[in-house]
C-alpha cells in the first residue's frame, strides 16, 4: 500500500488543530495500521510520513490515535505477529535538492529513487576503466553460478540461475578496495558489514529468476548462515557491461525495470526477511550480447 501524501482538504477527515491544517484521512489511518501489522516500528513509520510531507506533530498524533483505536478492537489482540521487527538498513544520504552524492573519490549521480521498497538508481558509480578491470580480473575465475542450498546452508547449481560467477574476497585488489570504499561511503554502511563482491556474467539466454536476497528464516540451513554477519539487509548491483538487448533487473511487485547500463548501480534494502519487504527481484533473460554485474550484499553485522 502506498504512503498517502500530506494534502490540504479531503472528505471524512479529522483535523489536527494548530499544526498547519493537515488532514488525517481514513486512507492514512489504514496505512498506519498496515505498517504496524507488517512490523515496522513507530520510528520508521514516523520517518516515512515525514518524508511524504506530514509534519512531525500531525504524524505522531495520527499514529497515536489510530493505533490506540486499532488495539482497542478485539480482533487486533488475536492477530499473530508474523514478522520480526525491522532491522537497521543502509540509508544513502539523499538530499532532496541535489542530484548527486559526493563520495571521497567520485561524484555519483542519483538518477531515481523509490520509497517502498527503498531503492535508489545511481549513475556513474564506477568508471569504464574500473568496470573493465573488475571483468578482466574475474574472467578466468568464472564458473557456473550456485545458489544457497537452503536445507543445508551449503551451495548448489540451480536452474533459476543460469549465469556464471565468482567472488572476490573483500579488499582483494586495488580496484575491488576502491569500489568497496566508494559503496560504503555512498550507502553510509561499514565496509566490514558487506560480503565480498560477486561478479556475474550472463550470456544470451541466461537469467536469474525472481527471488529475495535475504536468507529465508524458515529454512533449516539459515541459522548457520546467519551466524556469520547476520541477515542480508540490502543489495547493490553494479552494472559492468551492458547487453545489446534484454537483461533488465526487474522488481515485479512494483513494476520497475532497471536497464543494465555500464557504471550505473541499483541499490535496494529489505529491513525484514519477509515478502512484506517487497524486494522480490530478478534478472530478465539476456537476449543479445553479454551482461556483467558486480553484486554486493550488505549484512546486519560484521561479516568476516
Ligand atoms: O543481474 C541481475 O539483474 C540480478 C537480478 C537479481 C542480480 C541479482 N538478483 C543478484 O545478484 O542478487
Ligand atoms: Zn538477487
Amino acid at each position: 500500500m502506498a504512503m498517502p501524501t500530506a494534502r490540504r482538504k479531503v472528505k471524512r477527515t479529522a483535523w489536527c488543530s494548530g499544526v498547519g491544517e493537515q488532514a488525517v484521512t481514513e486512507e492514512l489511518r489504514s496505512w498506519i495500521v498496515a505498517q504496524a501489522r507488517a512490523g515496522f516500528s513507530p520510528d520508521v513509520v514516523l520517518k516515512s510520513m515525514q518524508a511524504s510531507g506530514w509534519s512531525e506533530e500531525v504524524a505522531l498524533h495520527a499514529m497515536q490515535t489510530t493505533l490506540e483505536q486499532a488495539l482497542s478492537q478485539p480482533s487486533a489482540h488475536h492477530e499473530p505477529h508474523a514478522l520480526p521487527g525491522p532491522a537497521a538498513v543502509p540509508q544513502p544520504l539523499l538530499r532532496g535538492y541535489s542530484p548527486f552524492i559526493d563520495t571521497p573519490d567520485r561524484r555519483v549521480q542519483v538518477l531515481a529513487h523509490l520509497r517502498s521498497p527503498q531503492l535508489v538508481l545511481f549513475g556513474s558509480v564506477a568508471s569504464d576503466a574500473e568496470c573493465n578491470a573488475l571483468m578482466e580480473a574475474a574472467r578466468p575465475r568464472l564458473s557456473r553460478s550456485l545458489t544457497v542450498a537452503t536445507q543445508s546452508g551449503g551451495e548448489e547449481a540451480h536452474v533459476d540461475r543460469t549465469s556464471e560467477g565468482m567472488f572476490f574476497s573483500r579488499g582483494e585488489n586495488e580496484v575491488v578496495s576502491r569500489i568497496e570504499a566508494r559503496l560504503a561511503a555512498l550507502l553510509n554502511w561499514p565496509i566490514d558489514h558487506g560480503e565480498g563482491l560477486q561478479v556475474l556474467r550472463y550470456r544470451p539466454g541466461a537469467e536469474y529468476k525472481p527471488h529475495y536476497d535475504y536468507f529465508d528464516p524458515k529454512e533449516p540451513g539459515t541459522p548457520s548462515i546467519l551466524a556469520r554477519g547476520g541477515q542480508r539487509v540490502a543489495t547493490v548491483i553494479l552494472y559492468l557491461h551492458q547487453p545489446t538487448a534484454g537483461g533488465d533487473t526487474v522488481f515485479p511487485e512494483v513494476g520497475l525495470h532497471v536497464a543494465p547500463t555500464k557504471g550505473h548501480a541499483v541499490f535496494f534494502s529489505y529491513p525484514q526477511a519477509h515478502p512484506a519487504s517487497h524486494s522480490l527481484h530478478g534478472g530478465a533473460p539476456v537476449l543479445e550480447g553479454e551482461k556483467w554485474i558486480a553484486t554486493k550484499w550488505l549484512r546486519e553485522r560484521v561479516f568476516d
